[in-house]
């Protein structure tokens, strides 16, 4: 158990994201920037889902309200950051709780102006005269769209009054993008605690699985322990996969019996603070692994070492999917699955037939997170500051060119590693992942 169980984990310091304010700013350029958050999005009648900000949003303010808008006005040498979001409203406050309000929120998260949301479509039209680019994601949502469309008429509407209105659109999504694509120190602290939590969420799955249990029993004891260490949500549905599931990638249904003799696959992370957290491990049901199981998770581990040895600074994005790749031919060659040289495997792409997906992908405020893999058409070099998953596979769905003993095994085992100067963190280390780890593990459990 760590020290800060069932302590929140502290927020990061309102400097980090005028840090990143002032960052974005430079990118962009004169004009305008308008970025919206997330609204509630409706489960049934009149219940809502659990609200989730926008992350980009969240990313340059920290504010999680919904119902909220991120404004910038870009100078040449004055920016000004100013925030619209649900005012103070005590009949409100009683039914749903706690809200800032504007002038509370300008003071708490930095900003140099805050006003009312529903005087929006009056100041909006305002703050874009004579602007030179309006800076939006357009096409992201249409309502916005609408609204950015009202706006920049309302202010068209006023040409003969000797205003201009903005003549450049501009989508913030690539610089920002860019931005977020590289972590810093505090993004990398909370990324960590997530992991830590994460890890021990899946040491206690392997603790309390047994034959006969449904795989959605599995699902509760990681969300207890992720909801027990201050993890309020899973950063995306877990997948439990047990048997012939486990060759399921995106399986969710997670209620199945889980049978003595079988593998389980779970795919689950926890969601610290707005970021996520991505791990997979493959264990026996029963505790122990067949020597087949053995086998495939073997030369999947072999594979994820390779990825590991490739994660660092100067090489290519792609370097750890090719390295994985590599080592999960030769064994599909060892075990007979294929025949022909590892090349032609390469070439003909015949290995897709049991790892059909790639080794990973960037991990952050989205669990499958912004920021291009290539840039002018080639793989980008990895920098210190990326965060991203390293998950090979080994899926062996019944075929005509599959032994019997392999049928039904499907395997990922999913870490998240940071680039750091001379290599990588595994930021989900203290995740066991060894059969021999594991089967001492699920072994101590079974004693107690
Ligand atoms: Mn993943």
């Amino acid at each position: 158990m760590s020290a800060n169980a069932n302590h929140p984990f502290p927020a990061q310091p309102i400097s980090a994201h005028q840090a990143r304010r002032a960052a974005l700013a430079s990118r962009l350029g004169p004009g305008i920037a308008i970025v919206p958050t997330t609204g509630e999005t409706a489960r049934n009648a009149d219940s809502t889902y659990p609200y989730r900000f926008d992350s980009g949003f969240f990313y340059l303010t920290g504010f999680t309200e919904p119902d909220a808008l991120f404004v910038q006005l870009i100078g040449e040498d004055k920016v000004e950051n100013i925030l619209f979001c649900r005012p103070k409203d005590a009949e409100r406050e009683i039914w749903d709780g706690y809200r800032y309000g504007p002038d509370a929120a300008r003071d708490a998260f930095g900003l140099d102006a805050a006003y009312p949301i529903d005087e929006l479509d009056e100041r909006l039209p305002q703050l874009m005269a004579n602007q030179p680019a309006v800076h939006f994601a357009l096409g992201a949502d249409s309502q916005w769209d609408k609204r950015l469309s009202g706006w920049l008429n309302s202010v068209r509407s006023l040409v003969r009054t000797g205003v201009q209105a903005p003549t450049r659109l501009n989508d913030w999504r690539g610089p920002l993008g860019e931005m977020r694509l590289g972590k810093d120190e505090h993004e990398l602290a909370v990324l960590r605690e997530a992991g830590r939590i994460n890890a021990a969420a899946h040491v206690r799955a392997m603790r309390f699985a047994r034959p006969g249990q449904m795989e959605y029993e599995l699902e509760a004891e990681i969300l207890h322990d992720y909801y027990r260490q201050g993890s309020r949500f899973p950063a995306y549905s877990s997948i439990v996969a047990s048997g012939p599931n486990a060759c399921v990638l995106h399986y969710g249904e997670n209620n199945r019996r889980m049978q003595d003799g079988e593998l389980v696959l779970i795919d689950a992370g926890c969601e610290l603070n707005g970021y996520a957290s991505d791990i997979t491990r493959t264990f026996p049901v029963n505790g122990r692994f067949s020597p087949a199981q053995k086998a495939v998770y073997e030369i999947t581990l072999a594979a994820m070492q390779a990825a590991f040895a490739a994660a660092k600074p100067g090489n290519t994005w792609n370097m750890p999917h090719d390295a994985a790749t590599r080592v999960l031919i030769e064994g599909m060659r060892e075990l007979k699955l294929l025949g022909g040289s590892v090349d032609e495997i390469l070439e003909t792409g015949a290995y897709r037939q049991f790892y059909m997906h790639r080794t990973g992908h960037w991990m952050g405020l989205d669990v499958h997170d912004v920021g291009d893999y290539q840039s002018n058409g080639a793989w980008r070099e990895l920098r210190p500051g990326m965060v991203f998953t390293i998950e090979p596979g080994f899926y062996i769905r019944p075929a005509e060119n599959v032994p019997k003993e392999f049928e039904h095994i499907g395997i990922r085992i999913e870490d998240d590693v940071a680039i750091t100067a001379d290599g990588h963190e595994n930021l989900t280390a203290s995740c066991p992942k060894t059969v021999a780890e594991i089967e001492a593990l699920m072994a101590r459990a079974r004693e107690d």
